[in-house]
């Protein structure tokens, strides 16, 4: 173990950082199954390609979350003593819900897509039955209950150690006359902030879950369509930001211990964290832009939030990281270096995002897979790289920094193959092929194939990631 601070429950943060590697690994192997299918490579049966679509999501947002979740829980416990049943039963309950939406999809065969988009669940076309979609929800639930339990622990104590909510989020420095000194650490600040979102957002979440479920079997009670989209995609969009917002915690922690300067709570950072905290909120109706029906002020405001959004987020995490690693002596590892590249991963696909994000190209590119272009690289690049870089970090020997020729490689690999792998998606995008569909033109496959053979090099990379892991870990902990 490098950490020389408080660092309690290191057993099961490993233990879910493993688990978390595996299920990453598998959930590739599912999206390279479908990207093969659209390139023709293979014959999946289109039925069987919306259960994979919808595993596949679910499954990884749910596990970027996961992985953000342990970060977080990790390093809050450096500062503050946390409950550790807290953590086994957050745990259990994100196992209960795997299994479920698990079974409802690949034995119920539920494939409604990991938005479940009110009211397709319940108009399957006969393709599933109301028990399997009711599974799906109640798995969703499971794991709301579990994270929602994760931050009223999270919540409370920052609360009672910091001096509120707004002590946590730094604001007597950021609004106020606080000192530097007095402020609390990036940690904190970050952990409140998504604290306070992610309830927010889990709980609307549940609201339209629960408002579905009972929709299932009570047919006769609707909800509004529109309202229903808004919650789930304001729920949707919190909850993977979040998990990025989490992830970079790690970055806040350890690259000081590689640059030897410390990550400080400075006033600007204060003020960008409670932007973050407001615009990830306000943000949101920019997925509702092909939506003619709605307020128009509310996609104006999506779209000018949207531009908004990216300047926080580059200002505080990418140009400080620059400014620390400048003029520093910093020294390169798997860590170290998977870590800087979640946070560049992360900044580059903000702005196919800010794009997206404008009403006018929206209706242009928004159902192609222009979408999926942009989620990727902050997703593979992005938020799982620093789940990797915190992996790395964590069977590492103290003092020990190096690169060995398998980090490169492994490193490499990944880089190449997800650069790739996204791009053929953006080029994909700009000849009009739309997104979520399981049968693709002849004209489409190229792309399609070229976008395999570096979905295959991702795979490789993470499982070079991955076998290290528990190789490493094998030889350390005893
Ligand atoms: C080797 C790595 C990966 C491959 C080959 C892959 C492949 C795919 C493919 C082919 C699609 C469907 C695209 C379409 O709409 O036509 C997709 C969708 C998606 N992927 Fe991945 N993916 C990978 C990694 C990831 C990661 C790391 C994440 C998140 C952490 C992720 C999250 C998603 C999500 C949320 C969707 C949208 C599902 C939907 O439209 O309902 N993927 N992926
Ligand atoms: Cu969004």
């Amino acid at each position: 173990m490098s950490d020389t601070k408080l660092a309690p429950q290191s057993g099961a943060i490993k233990l879910t950082m493993l688990l978390a590697g595996v299920v990453f690994l598998l959930m590739m192997l599912l999206g390279l199954v479908m990207r093969a299918a659209q390139g023709g490579l293979i014959e999946v049966d289109p039925t069987l390609f919306y259960q994979i679509l919808t595993a596949h999501g679910a499954g990884m947002v749910g596990t970027a979350a996961l992985t953000g979740a342990a970060i977080l829980w990790y390093f809050v416990g450096r500062y503050v003593p946390l409950v550790a049943g807290i953590y086994w039963a957050f745990l259990g309950l994100f196992l209960l819900g795997v299994v479920l939406i698990l079974g409802s999809i690949f034995i119920g065969g539920f494939g409604g897509g990991w938005t479940f988009l009110y009211p397709l669940p319940a108009m399957s076309g006969g393709a599933w039955q109301v028990t399997a979609a009711a599974g799906f929800f109640l798995g969703y639930i499971a794991i709301g209950v579990g994270f929602l339990l994760f931050y009223l622990e999270i919540g409370r104590k920052l609360i009672s150690t910091y001096g509120g909510i707004s002590g946590a989020l730094a604001w007597p420095l950021a609004f106020g006359n606080g000192k530097v000194e007095d402020a609390p650490p990036p940690t904190i600040v970050a952990a409140m902030a998504t604290t306070v979102f992610n309830t927010i957002g889990i709980v609307v979440g549940a609201a339209v879950l629960v408002c579905s479920l009972v929709n299932l079997y009570f047919p006769s009670f609707v909800v509004d369509a529109l309202l229903a989209k808004n919650m789930i995609f304001f729920f949707g969009h919190v909850f993977i930001n979040a998990s990025i917002y989490m992830a970079v915690i790690a970055v806040y922690e350890i690259i000081p211990e590689y640059t030897g300067r410390p990550w400080k709570t400075s006033r600007v950072f204060a003020i960008a964290w409670s932007l973050v905290l407001l615009f990830v909120m306000a943000v949101y109706p920019h997925h509702m832009m092909q939506d003619t029906v709605m307020p128009a002020w509310a996609l104006v405001m999506g779209q000018i939030v949207s531009y908004l959004s990216g300047i926080p987020l580059l200002a505080v995490t990418a140009f400080s990281l620059c400014v620390y690693l400048r003029g520093s002596k910093m020294r390169w590892d798997l860590a170290s270096s998977l870590l800087v590249l979640g946070v560049a991963g992360w900044s580059v696909g903000s702005v196919p995002a800010i794009l997206d994000g404008m009403i006018s190209v929206n209706k242009v590119m928004h159902n192609t897979q222009w979408v999926p272009g942009h989620f990727h690289i902050y997703l593979i690049l992005g938020e799982v790289a620093m789940a990797f870089g915190f992996m790395a970090w964590l069977v590492k020997e103290a003092n020990k920094v190096e690169l060995s020729n398998l980090d490169r490689a492994g490193l490499t690999i990944y880089i190449l193959g997800g650069a790739g792998f996204t791009i053929m998606f953006l080029i994909s995008s700009a000849l009009s092929v739309p997104r979520r569909w399981a049968v693709h033109l002849e004209q489409w496959m190229l792309q399609d194939q070229i976008a395999t053979g570096f979905g295959a090099l991702v795979v490789l990379g993470a499982l070079i990631f991955v076998v290290r892991y528990v190789h490493v870990s094998g030889d350390t902990t005893n």
